[in-house]
């Protein structure tokens, strides 16, 4: 007995000593104290759950984020095991109070782990305020509990205490992760959901129900994914047009499971995931390294056979037959290693070596007896070498003509200073607009460029289109970053010359339209400068109040007319102000260059991405959507008739 508690102590120093460091150097452990690394509590946790799915013990995992800012996570699996452990303490004390744990209890489960697996609990613990263990096992209920990793329940001849008796069997864990470690301690939920989805998809035999208490209204949210890897490849290509079913096909090879699933789209893209043991790795790594290059070889393989390559012709790059393509590429490895920045790339050799085996045997088989679906990806893999030859030659040509005319046709107005986290460039629609913007500016900090008309549609024009056209050219010089799409990357973001750029278009439907195209231009060629949150749209107000008496007031809305209206006894004249070109010099600066009175909104990545869908949709080929979309949006253009 005394020699019981001797062994504890001892324990629990180096217990303490391990879990301290964690809470010195966090972001060893989980990448960082944003609000990333704190969802990515949530996910350590939730992965023990998933290892026991693997196991065959477990088919419902509950992740429920509580009122008080807590996180719950339950499963009905086996539940941690209770029984003594080494240093004469209960195994779950070990899980909870050792760093690298996980591997104590090593089963067969554990050897398809995702690496991490089962060793966060404990830096879990180590991060949160308070942290408690119930576990339904052999028809007992378990419980222990924590403060900053450290325990609190006593230990009954180094077991837990029974608090109850139950048929159920499960672990359930509750934890309120420390505020004087994380940044903001407020779980983002739908980070949550959608990695708690994937993991649905990578787990068809798994249900996952998320509950979020936190709200008025509390939300649920079930995710069971039977299909699988190829539920996953079709949703994300919901209402794209898919150029063929999703092929999904699987193999072993050297103690190495391989599935992939693969389906084509009509767009200039590609998305390949890949996934080991469950888990996303947002690096890569050799699985999908070994995928793409055997990929590329089949593909051109048949583009040979059935004479669409000529002996003449080059091979297809492998970005050239990725055009357009959505995979998941999901291996089981018994011994994952992983490299790169976040640990998250893929790192294992043999694992390579098994895609390409597996996925080369299984395609050829498949395509051998789909011709259509080969044919499909073939034609998939021309349209992009078309693009990408007249690309390089654009580029060669224009590298040939002078490499950064600033002001190319004479129309920027620039600004003084070379500072670039202080200047800022509008693009104004049309020539008088510009003249009065030109007028109106600080000249020190603010440049102006006028374009005239509708730039091209980026999403349908071809590459050297988009550089041929005046606008689009004088913007790239301007800017001074270059540019990319697809192939290389010659966009350098350091060599930005403003801080802020500013679309500056008529609150219309045209000034809509054009606001559109340019967003669509960014996403496509410099999504960067949306990333880094440089773009910017311009908010000139609808109206200018003038009552008899008291301030005049602009208004940026209808809304904010209504609420003026109410708000505003006897009489006051109201100006409307059609487009930019109706405002004088002064009052542009006034409301829409001056830093300290203009509305501005600050474009993400998302509001491109629907921009570049909407202009897809004006623009494409297809009338049905577009009328569809025009007759819903009729009202905005009838205010401005
Ligand atoms: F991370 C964690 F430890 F906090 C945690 C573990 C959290 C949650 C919600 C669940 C789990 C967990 C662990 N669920 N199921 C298990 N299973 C085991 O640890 C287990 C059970 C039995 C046996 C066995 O060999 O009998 C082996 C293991 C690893």
């Amino acid at each position: 007995m005394g020699n019981s508690e001797d062994n504890y102590g001892a324990g629990n120093i180096t217990v303490l000593e391990g879990l301290e460091a964690v809470r010195v150097r966090p972001g060893m452990y989980i990448g960082s104290v944003s609000t990333k690394g704190l969802n990515h509590l949530i996910y350590e946790i939730v992965d023990n759950s998933v290892d026991e799915h693997l196991a065959g013990y477990c088919d419902r995992i509950t992740v429920t984020l509580e009122a008080d800012g807590s996180c719950t996570v339950e499963d009905n699996g086996r539940g941690i095991p209770v029984d003594m452990h080494e240093k004469g303490i209960s195994a779950e004390r070990l899980v909870f109070t050792t760093l690298h744990a996980g591997g104590k209890f090593d089963n067969s489960a554990y050897k398809t782990s995702g690496g991490l697996h089962g060793v966060g609990s404990s830096v879990v613990n180590a991060l949160s305020t308070r942290l408690s263990v119930q576990v339904k096992k052999d028809g007992q209920i378990y419980e222990d509990s924590y403060e900053r990793g450290e325990p609190t329940t006593a230990l009954i001849k180094g077991l837990l205490p029974v608090t109850g008796k139950t048929k159920e069997h499960g672990t359930k864990i509750n934890f309120l992760p420390d505020d004087t470690i994380f940044d903001k301690t407020r779980f983002k939920e739908d980070d949550v959901k959608s990695r708690l989805h994937e993991t649905a998809y990578l787990n068809p035999k798994l249900t996952i129900i998320f509950r979020d208490l936190r709200g008025d209204e509390p939300e649920e949210e079930i995710f069971n994914e039977p299909e699988g890897i190829s539920g996953f490849v079709k949703d994300m290509n919901k209402g794209k047009e898919e150029l063929f079913d999703v092929i999904y096909l699987k193999g072993e090879s050297e103690g190495i499971e391989v599935e992939f699933a693969i389906q084509y789209i009509n767009e200039f893209q590609e998305n390949v995931l890949g996934f080991c043991n469950n888990i996303y790795n947002s690096e890569g790594g050799t699985h999908l390294t070994g995928f793409k290059t055997v990929f590329t070889t089949v593909v051109n393989n048949y583009a040979r056979e059935l004479n669409i390559l000529k002996e003449k012709d080059s091979n297809f790059t492998g970005s050239d037959v990725r055009n357009g393509m959505t995979a998941v590429i999901s291996i089981k490895h018994p011994d994952p290693r992983f490299e790169g920045q976040t640990k998250t790339k893929l790192d294992n050799q043999d694992a390579g070596k098994a895609v390409a085996k597996v996925c080369g045997d299984e395609l050829t088989r498949f395509l051998d007896r789909n011709l259509d679906t080969i044919k499909a990806i073939i034609g998939c893999a021309e349209k992009s070498a078309k693009i990408r030859k007249s690309e390089e030659k654009a580029k060669t040509n224009m590298l040939s003509k002078q490499k950064f005319s600033f002001d190319s046709n004479g129309k920027l107005a620039n600004c003084e200073s070379r500072d670039a986290s202080k200047c800022e460039i509008f693009i104004v629609e049309g020539d008088s607009a510009g003249g009065s913007a030109k007028m109106a500016r600080n000249r020190m900090y603010q440049a102006i460029l006028p374009i005239r008309g509708k730039i091209l549609n980026v999403e349908k024009a071809s590459m050297d289109k988009v550089l041929a056209n005046a606008e689009i050219k004088t913007m790239i010089n301007a800017f001074g970053c270059g540019f990319s799409e697809g192939y290389g990357n010659d966009f350098d973001i350091t060599k930005l010359r403003y801080d802020k750029i500013i679309i500056m278009a008529d609150a219309d439907v045209d000034g809509a339209h054009i606001s559109n195209l340019l967003l669509t231009l960014f996403y496509r060629f410099m999504p960067e400068l949306i990333y880094e949150g440089h773009i910017y749209i311009a908010m000139p107000p609808l109206y200018k109040a003038m009552p008899g008496k008291g301030k005049e007031e602009y208004l940026y809305d209808d809304k904010a007319l209504e609420k003026y209206r109410a708000s505003h006894k006897g009489s006051f004249k109201l100006q409307r102000y059609k487009g930019l070109g109706e405002m004088d010099a002064e009052q542009l600066w006034e409301t829409t260059l001056d830093p300290e009175r203009r509305m501005m909104k600050q474009v993400g990545i998302e509001d491109a991405r629907m921009a570049s869908e909407t202009t897809d949709l004006l623009m494409g080929t297809d009338v049905a959507p577009r009328k569809a979309y025009i007759y819903k949006h009729a009202n905005d253009a009838v205010l401005d008739i």
